[in-house]
C-alpha cells in the first residue's frame, strides 16, 4: 500500500470532494460496463483544472503509483479500467474537468475541456449551427478525452473521417508532470513535429488529455435516413458505390446490419422492423445543406431495387422516423448484453473485401463451435464490421479471435478498428504487428513514459 502521506498530498492538490477512497465510491470506477473488466485503485482522483492533473501526476511519478486516466467509461476494450491484483495505482477521473471554453462559429472550431460529454459539445456546437462531427452510439456518457485518446470512430466516418481528423490542438500532461499546451485554433501548423497525433489513439497510455480544440463543420440542414433490406452484402457494397456515385460525398452513414442484430434489437428492444425481414439491411444516412435531397435519396433508391441491390425499403419522413430507423441500429450493442456471452471483434478490411471476409470468417467460426452464431454489424461505409460471436460455453475466447484474426490478416485488415487494444486485444496486436512496428511502439512509450506511469498494461 502506498504511504499515507501520499494521500494527504493528494487531498492537498484536489481537495477532500477531488478524492474518493471508501471502496463503495471507488466501486463505478474500478469496472467497465460490460463486467469484463475489474481492477484495484488506492483512490479515484477527481481534478478540476489542468494545474491539478500536473500536480497529481507529478505527485504519482514520484511515488511509484501508476496513473489510470478515465472518461465516460464506455470503452469496450479495457482501457479506462485498473488493471487487477495492483493497488499501486490511482484512476484519474476528467468528469470535473467539463467546461466548454470557447466556440468560434466563423472559424469553425471549438474549445472543450477532457471530461466534457460528447453529447453536450456536440449540442453546443448545434446551438450555433454547427456539427462536431463525432457520433458514437455512447455519445450521451462518452467524454472528448476518451474520445481523442481513443481516436473514436461510429457512425460518420465515412464522411467525416475518425476522431483524430477533428482535432486540431491538444493540451497534455506528460508522464512526469509536465504541461504541454497546444491548444491552437488552426487548420493549418507545419511548425514541426505534429505531436498530437501520437497522443490521438493512444489509450492515456503516453499522456493525460486534458483539452482539446475540435474543427466543426457546417451543420446539414437536412438528412434522408433510409433502411433497405438488400439480398446480400455484396448487393450493399453495389448500393454503397451507387450511393456515392449519385450522392458523392453527401453520404455521411452506410451502415450494414445482419438478420440476426435485428432479431436481437426486436427480441430485447421492441422496436419493430419496419419493412418485411430479410438478410442483411443498410442503414443509409444522407445530409445536404441544399437541393432535394428526399427526390435524389428516393430516385436512387428506385434504381437501386430495379438492378436487385435491395428487396425492399423505407425512408424517414419525419425527424421522429429518421430516430427510429437509427434506434435499430444503436440499440444492438444493449440488446447483444441481454443476449448473454460474446466475443467481440472490431475488425476492418478493404471495403471490397468484406463479403469474402464475412463468409470466410463465418465458416471459421462454424468450424471450431458449430453452436455458436455470428452477431455481425458496423459501418461498412468505411470498412469496419463488428463481428461478435454469440458464443456457446465450449468455445473460448483465444480461440475465437484467432480464428477470426487469422482471416483478417489475411486482407490486411486491422484486428481493432476503432475500438482500441486495451487489455482486450494486447497478445493479438504482438500477434499480427511486426517486431519492427511493435518495436517502435515500444521506442516512443519508453521515451515519454519510461517509469511505466501511464496506464499501464494497456495496448503495450
Ligand atoms: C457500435 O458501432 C459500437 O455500435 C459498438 O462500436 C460495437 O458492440 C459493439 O461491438
Ligand atoms: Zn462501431
Amino acid at each position: 500500500m502506498p504511504n499515507p502521506s501520499f494521500i494527504d498530498r493528494l487531498t492537498d492538490i484536489v481537495g477532500p470532494h477531488g478524492l474518493l477512497l471508501e471502496p463503495q465510491d471507488k466501486e463505478p470506477f474500478l469496472q467497465d460496463w460490460r463486467g469484463l473488466f475489474r481492477g484495484d485503485a488506492v483512490a479515484v482522483v477527481r481534478p478540476r483544472n489542468v494545474h491539478e492533473v500536473a500536480a497529481v501526476v507529478a505527485q504519482c511519478a514520484d511515488a511509484g503509483i501508476r496513473v489510470v486516466p478515465q472518461g465516460g467509461n464506455t470503452g469496450l476494450a479495457g482501457s479506462g479500467v485498473p488493471l487487477a491484483n495492483d493497488a499501486r495505482q490511482i484512476v484519474l477521473s476528467m468528469s470535473r474537468m467539463n467546461a466548454i471554453r470557447h466556440i468560434d462559429r466563423v472559424g469553425m472550431t471549438m474549445e472543450v475541456e477532457a471530461g466534457c460529454i460528447l453529447q453536450t459539445a456536440q449540442d453546443a456546437a448545434l446551438a450555433q449551427g454547427r456539427k462536431l462531427a463525432i457520433n458514437l452510439a455512447s455519445e450521451g456518457s462518452a467524454q472528448i478525452g476518451g474520445v481523442v485518446a481513443s481516436n473514436a470512430g461510429g457512425i460518420h466516418v465515412v464522411r467525416y473521417g475518425m476522431a483524430r481528423q477533428s482535432v486540431l490542438g491538444l493540451e497534455i500532461v506528460l508522464a512526469d508532470g509536465t504541461l504541454v499546451n497546444g491548444l491552437r485554433h488552426l487548420r493549418k501548423d507545419n511548425a514541426g513535429y505534429d505531436w498530437k497525433q501520437l497522443f490521438i489513439g493512444s489509450e492515456g497510455t503516453l499522456a493525460i488529455i486534458t483539452a482539446a480544440v475540435l474543427r466543426l463543420s457546417p451543420q446539414p440542414r437536412k438528412r434522408s435516413v433510409s433502411l433497405l433490406a438488400v439480398p446480400d452484402a455484396q448487393a450493399g457494397l453495389a448500393l454503397l458505390a451507387r450511393a456515392q456515385d449519385e450522392l458523392g460525398d453527401q453520404v455521411s452513414a452506410f451502415e450494414l446490419i445482419s438478420a440476426v442484430s435485428m432479431d436481437l434489437v426486436a427480441r430485447h428492444s421492441g422496436v419493430a422492423l419496419p419493412l418485411a425481414p430479410g438478410v442483411w439491411y443498410v442503414l443509409l444516412e444522407v445530409g445536404s445543406n441544399f437541393g432535394d435531397i428526399d427526390g435524389a435519396v428516393e430516385a436512387m433508391l428506385e434504381a437501386a431495387l430495379e438492378a436487385g441491390e435491395a428487396v425492399d425499403g423505407t425512408i424517414a419522413r419525419s425527424e421522429a422516423q429518421a430516430q427510429q430507423l437509427w434506434a435499430l441500429r444503436e440499440n444492438i450493442t444493449e440488446a447483444e448484453l441481454h443476449q448473454g456471452r460474446s466475443i467481440k471483434h472490431d475488425i476492418s478490411v478493404p471495403v471490397g473485401a468484406i463479403p469474402d471476409f464475412i463468409k470466410e470468417a463465418s465458416a471459421a467460426i462454424a468450424a471450431l463451435s458449430p453452436g455458436s452464431t455470428v452477431n455481425i454489424f458496423g459501418h461498412a461505409g468505411d470498412g469496419n464490421l463488428h463481428f461478435n460471436v454469440l458464443a456457446t460455453a465450449d468455445l473460448a475466447d483465444a480461440d475465437a479471435k484467432r480464428a477470426v484474426h487469422d482471416v483478417v490478416a489475411r486482407y490486411n485488415g486491422s484486428i481493432s478498428a476503432e475500438h482500441g487494444i486495451g487489455q482486450y486485444r494486447i497478445d493479438e496486436m504482438l500477434r499480427y504487428k511486426s517486431g519492427e512496428e511493435l518495436g517502435l511502439m515500444a521506442r516512443i512509450k519508453h521515451a515519454l513514459d519510461p517509469d511505466n506511469t501511464l496506464n499501464p498494461g494497456k495496448v503495450m
